[in-house]
């Protein structure tokens, strides 16, 4: 196909998560085409892209085009990479839970290791590895049990699951793709980012759907596992933004993406209760802890000990100063800011729909 770079035709995998639905959002507003592709399912996966269709009541596209593949499935992704002739890819699909992945271990490593290079070999498969920008989905999970705090592109790799490894051959296999064969490959090592669009059984979109029901009298008690784990968390808004800047720089390069504050599984507890006018006051240690209503004394929050990792990560702190003084990026939303929109859009949906 002959060069032309007013051609801007984006491929998003794994358009229905989060991330990829607000980056769809994102390039749709920048002008360009946008594919996805979806999996099948026994029921619609789309709710969170289902406003991007032309027309949503009916699923009819219009700028917005989506494609049945599977990252397991070579062939899928050939046929779409060849049919559609992208510029930029996205590669966002993963089986992204942590926790999860210690029981689908061996799935993880075919999505999220192998899943790429296959769609790293689609690409050069279908001619376009000269002119296709890549972006990849790395993850501050690959420092793991990290070396020092806070982590910069410099800091070394300590997986901590089966799905912080499988992501870690990903990273080696985008980087040697860029050095074998002169990609323009790109990995974005972002920290946790949430937001109102969260999956419900990651903790941050746990806590505010749950304070959400206790407050409407949906539910009496809010399940965590490790209470002392502290992360680097973002709004995925802001995130998105990242990821298509890496690849509107001249070179390609791996960057990691953070806000540079750290917080505990504790603190973000504390604040959403604070949204709806609760204070938590914790006793007990261990699996004894309770949190309970500074005013009334009911507990609130208690542990299970089924929310603990085999192996866990204890502190994620990023740096990403390369980003920032490459090319400016920088969050826009305080820690406190996305407290706010999760709950909000919680009790929103609750008091709406008790069941959702
Ligand atoms: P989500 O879990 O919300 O979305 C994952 C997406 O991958 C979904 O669209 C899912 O489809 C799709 N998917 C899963 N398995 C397959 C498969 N076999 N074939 C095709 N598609 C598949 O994740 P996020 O949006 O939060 O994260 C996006 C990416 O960024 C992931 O790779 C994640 O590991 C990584 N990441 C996320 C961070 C975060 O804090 N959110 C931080 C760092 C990295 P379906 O809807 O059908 O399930
Ligand atoms: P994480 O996100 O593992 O960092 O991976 P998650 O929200 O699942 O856990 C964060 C921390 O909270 C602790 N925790 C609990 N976690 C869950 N899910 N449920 C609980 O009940 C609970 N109680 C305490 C966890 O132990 C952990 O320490 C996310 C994913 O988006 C990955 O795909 C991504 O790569 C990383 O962020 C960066």
């Amino acid at each position: 196909m002959a060069t032309d770079d007013s051609r801007r035709v984006a491929l998003i995998t794994g358009i229905t998560g989060q991330d990829g639905s607000y980056l769809a959002e994102f390039l749709l507003e920048k002008g360009y085409h946008v594919h996805g592709i979806i999996r099948r399912a026994s029921s619609f996966n789309t709710a969170r892209i289902q406003h991007l269709y032309e027309d949503p009541k009916c699923h009819r596209q219009g700028k917005m085009k989506l494609h049945y593949g599977d990252m397991t499935d070579s062939s899928s992704l050939i046929k779409v990479i060849s049919a559609i002739q992208p510029t930029e890819i996205y590669n966002l699909a993963a089986q992204s839970h942590v926790m999860v992945s210690f029981e689908v271990s061996e799935y993880t490593a075919e999505v999220d290791a192998v899943g790429t290079v296959r769609l790293l070999d689609a690409i050069r498969t279908c001619g376009l590895e000269k002119s296709v920008k890549f972006y990849h989905a790395s993850t501050s999970e690959l420092y793991g049990k990290a070396k020092e705090v806070p982590q910069n592109e410099k800091t070394p790799f300590y997986p901590r699951s089966p799905y912080a490894c499988a992501k870690l051959y990903s990273f080696w296999i985008v980087v040697n793709y860029r050095e074998a064969y002169n990609m323009f490959a790109c990995n974005g090592i972002l920290f946790n980012h949430e937001s109102p669009r969260r999956g419900e059984n990651f903790v941050t979109r746990k806590v505010t759907r749950s304070i959400a029901k206790i407050h409407l009298g949906l539910q009496d008690v809010l399940e965590l596992g490790n209470l002392d784990a502290k992360r680097d968390w973002g709004h995925a808004k802001d995130y998105v933004e990242a990821m298509w800047l890496m690849l509107q720089q001249t070179q390609p390069d791996d960057y990691v993406i953070a806000t540079g504050e750290t917080h505990t599984v504790k603190e973000f507890v504390e604040i959403a209760f604070q949204y709806v006018g609760r204070t938590i006051k914790w006793q007990g240690e261990g699996v004894n802890e309770t949190g309970q209503d500074a005013q009334t004394g009911q507990t609130l929050v208690r542990i299970n000990r089924k929310f603990f990792r085999p192996t866990e990560v204890d502190v994620l702190l990023g740096d990403s100063s390369k980003a920032r003084n490459k090319f400016g990026w920088k969050p826009t939303v305080t820690f406190k800011e996305l407290v706010k929109d999760m709950m909000d859009s919680d009790l929103e949906l609750m008091s709406k729909n008790p069941n959702a």
